[in-house]
């Protein structure tokens, strides 16, 4: 397959300024007609090449008449044409029953749905499938009246009516010009749920969300949370929606979280669908999060798009952070960040420090699915969230203003983003720009001194940049550190002539140095407040320093990641002690966590989050080699030791709030959530009526948070009961797919000897089909990406696992198996053994016949 570069970047040699389209909706032989008007883009006498994949084409028109001079190929069609202006249309048949890979148009579950981001109209019919040409959509809809009685597009409802054979058709017109990839279309009978918002200015946008038949009681909260969306990007940025109606599909057949096609978003029914029932209160929050991130698509990514796809973070980079302070705003800021960069710890990191290392802003691309990436879109969000830090919030809504002024309606780059910016805020960002091209975690060394007698204190910050995979040469980046100093008495310090007691250090060169003066004795360090950087950060802490920050700092972040760092430590320092060391050393850690557990002041969430270990991954990205079994030996050791230590506290915590009923709101979220942790360590410890405290809960609960959190604990705990418990939960969800993906997900993650017997029994389950992406992420990319024991298992069963099911994936659905993948082409810091094995099985699903271009771009880079 061929690689395609940043820097061959060309204008379209034609341009399309409108389009119409008519589809017959018909199971194997949906019949497209594609009317395009095209103009020669430029003086030269290329001809027209348009793209095209699995499609039967039947006939093309060059205004009006039947043309004959073009060439076909597997991906393209070539037209011979010297006239500038032209009518072009095209007929052809496609199959969206057989598209299993949910690209282009599809028929599942009833519904047909299409997904073209990132070069998927091209499935449906031969067009310049590329995000730098720009047109209207006039879109007619023609299918079954009874089993479709929904039919829509983009833009606004404009004409319908019968047709003689049981059939009706419905028109549609976009007056917003768009790429293709925001085309949408969805047939099908689905259960309204209908709604209004007033705009600032006053226009009344109705609001309709699609769900399955019967769903209806589980659409509010998504619809609710639009409505929030759409008034916080009015309010925070002065963003106004533009068309008369919003819509949002649910689907239950969907590769990823959701779509925001024009005026008519395809959502993941995973990420619209809830009840208290049904759905936890992580649920609701992604869902509110994700509709929020749909919707602010809408200003960021159509009215202003991506000239071509290497530019993708210039809208979804912008985006999440979008939807990241919008998610702060609606619930707890602290426990948000930390959720963010808990996303960039164990996910981002590992992304740099494989072969699929890359820029926010790729150079290179085989396939592009493979670049919506957590690099691309969460450290593309820290880097607008530096931008932020750096420029005020006054100066950064002064650039987006600028950025919509020049590029409304236009296709452009990061580039032009970061411009607007400069001169809005007239500040010269060359070398942040780095940022865009330079892959990467950067190291940030700091070291201080203090000298008593002049009671001057130094502290020096030193940016170090490690190759990358498919980067050798880096460069100084600008790297914003907020940080604050304390003395021994826990208070922060005023820092230079202020009362200010946080700085941001821009750090730029490869060593600065800051001195303060009249120090009175040596100050420990708060380093990385709100996590300003996406960087890692060095430190010689000691235990009693870092206890200090937790304690003591101004900024909730660093206190988290204080007591993470005390935890990493602890667990990092076990392997190779002798028992007594390792048990003196972590009742030592343990105890340092006293006044945080026993104290009043601090909210409930965050003491939660500071309670809760540091997960596998995020260890395993602090070491540069891995010993796998003693990193989870020794994590599960100080999780019992925990569990042990504070038995009592958290026999009070759990026993400290009254249940009320089930409500989606801060305070009882944040209950819940220390509940259920306590819950955990109360398994772990072996407390004597834990059984009954998990039985009770767990036919008590009126809510699903608390039905999972029960079946979370007992898994870590006595076995016996969680099967009971799992069995149970199965009988009452059985026709409850996303309730069972809940399920099917437990199981993967169990430790267990038998566990890929026990996977395999669970494929033959009559609600599993490795069609469906949620169940399939569900069941195998839960064990992938956490069953630590079980994927990793030395014997190289795990991975023997994955890869004969990666085989059958790479037919059904390519851009799911490349995603499962992922855990597999990390092989780079395990030991030799389990290397060998990894990449053994890289190269048994690489010499598949009809490999897709997905999995062969990630095998090829990943092989050494
Ligand atoms: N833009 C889509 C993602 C498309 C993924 C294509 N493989 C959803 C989003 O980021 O909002
Ligand atoms: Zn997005």
């Amino acid at each position: 397959p061929a690689v395609k570069k940043r820097a061959d970047y060309r204008q379209p040699d034609f341009l399309i300024d409108h389009v119409d389209l008519e589809f017959t909706l018909i199971e194997t032989t949906t019949k497209v007609i594609c009317i395009s008007k095209v103009t020669r883009n430029g003086s030269h006498n290329k001809p027209l090449i348009l793209d095209g994949e699995g499609i039967q084409l039947s006939s093309v028109c060059i205004n009006g008449t039947e043309a004959a001079d073009y060439q076909q190929t597997d991906t393209s069609l070539t037209i011979d044409i010297d006239t500038d202006t032209f009518e072009l249309r095209i007929e052809s048949i496609i199959n969206p029953k057989d598209n299993s890979s949910l690209e282009g148009l599809y028929l599942q579950a009833g519904a047909y749905c299409t997904q073209c981001e990132a070069e998927g109209f091209r499935k449906i019919t031969y067009f310049l499938d590329r995000p730098d040409v720009l047109a209207t959509y006039d879109v007619k809809i023609i299918a079954d009246k009874v089993n479709f009685p929904f039919l829509l597009s983009n833009g606004n409802k404009v004409d319908s009516g019968d047709l003689s054979d049981g059939k009706h058709w419905i028109k549609w017109s976009d007056p917003f010009k768009k790429p293709c990839y925001l085309f949408a279309l969805v047939a099908g009978d689905f259960d309204l749920l209908e709604d209004k918002f007033v705009t600032q200015s006053g226009r009344t946008i109705a609001l309709e969300l699609f769900v399955d038949k019967g769903m209806l009681g589980r659409g509010q909260h998504a619809l609710d949370s639009l409505k929030k969306a759409m008034k916080w990007d009015e309010t925070e940025f002065g963003l106004e929606y533009d068309l008369d109606i919003y819509m949002i599909v649910a689907v239950d057949f969907f590769n990823m979280g959701a779509m925001e096609n024009k005026g008519l978003n395809v959502f993941n029914s995973k990420f619209v669908l809830a009840d208290a029932q049904t759905a936890t209160d992580e649920d609701y929050f992604n869902i509110e999060a994700v509709i929020a991130h749909e919707y602010f698509h809408n200003w960021t990514g159509n009215r202003v798009t991506c000239r071509d796809w290497f530019q993708l973070s210039l809208k979804e980079g912008l985006t999440v952070f979008r939807d990241q302070q919008f998610s702060a705003d609606m619930s707890s800021p602290i426990v948000n960040r930390i959720q963010n960069v808990k996303v960039i710890r164990e996910r981002q990191f590992a992304e740099d420090a494989s072969a699929m290392s890359h820029p926010i802003r790729p150079d290179e691309v085989i396939e592009m699915n493979n670049f919506y990436t957590v690099t691309v879109y969460d450290k593309g969000s820290e880097v607008i969230r530096m931008l932020f830090t750096l420029l005020s919030k006054t100066g950064f809504l002064a650039g987006i203003k600028l950025y919509f002024k020049r590029f409304d309606g236009q296709a452009v780059t990061c580039d032009d983003f970061v411009q607007a910016m400069e001169d809005a805020n007239d500040k010269d960002l060359s070398q942040f720009r780095r940022w865009y091209s330079q892959s990467g975690t950067p190291q940030i060394v700091v070291t201080d001194t203090y000298d008593a007698i002049s009671k001057i204190y130094r502290i020096a910050f030193e940016q170090k940049h490690i190759a990358t995979f498919e980067q050798k040469e880096k460069q100084n980046l600008v790297i914003p550190i907020q940080f604050s100093l304390l003395n021994d008495k826990l208070e922060s310090l005023n820092l230079g002539d202020t009362d200010q007691q946080q700085l941001t250090l821009e750090l730029n060169e490869t060593q600065q140095c800051l001195e303060f003066y009249n120090v009175e004795s040596k100050p420990i360090p708060s380093l990385l407040h709100g996590f300003s950087a996406p960087v890692k950060v060095d430190y010689p802490y000691t235990q009693q320093q870092l206890g200090n920050v937790m304690l003591g700092s101004p900024d909730e972040f660093a206190r988290w990641d204080a007591g993470q760092q005390l935890f990493s430590n602890c667990i990092h320092n076990l392997a190779g002690k002798t028992e007594l060391q390792q048990t003196t050393s972590i009742a030592e850690t343990i105890a340092m966590f006293e006044p945080i557990i026993e104290s009043k002041d601090i909210s409930l969430a965050l003491k939660a989050e500071i309670l809760t270990l540091p997960s596998f991954e995020t260890l395993f990205q602090q070491l540069d080699t891995v010993n796998i079994d003693a990193l989870n030996q020794s994590r599960k050791q100080l999780f019992k030791a925990l569990a042990q230590t504070f038995q009592a506290n958290w026999l009070s915590h759990y026993s400290a709030f009254e249940k009320q009923p089930y409500a989606y709101q801060s305070q009882q979220v944040e209950q819940r959530k220390m509940q259920n942790l306590a819950l955990k360590y109360l398994t772990l410890s072996a407390q004597p009526d834990v059984e009954q405290l998990l039985t009770q809960q767990f036919n008590n609960a009126d809510n699903m948070t608390d039905s999972l959190g029960v079946l979370g604990a007992a898994q870590l705990g006595d076995l016996d009961l969680f099967e009971r418990l799992m069995l149970a939960f199965e009988q009452k969800w059985h026709a409850d797919p996303l309730v069972l993906d809940k399920w099917f997900a437990l199981h993967a993650n169990t430790d267990r000897s038998d566990i890929l017997a026990r996977i395999s029994i669970l494929m033959g389950h009559s609600r599993f089909t490795i069609n469906n992406p949620n169940r399939v992420r569900a069941l195998i990319g839960t064990f992938c990406f956490f069953n630590v024991a079980g994927f990793h298992n030395i014997d190289g069963t795990g991975y023997k696992f994955v890869a004969d099911y990666l085989i059958k994936l790479n037919e059904v659905n390519p851009q799911i198996a490349a995603r499962i993948i992922t855990p597999l082409i990390q092989w780079q810091k395990v030991d030799k053994t389990r290397q060998q094995l990894m990449q053994l099985q890289l190269m048994r699903i690489g010499d598949t016949k009809g490999l897709s271009k997905d999995l062969f771009e990630k095998i090829s880079k990943s092989l050494p």
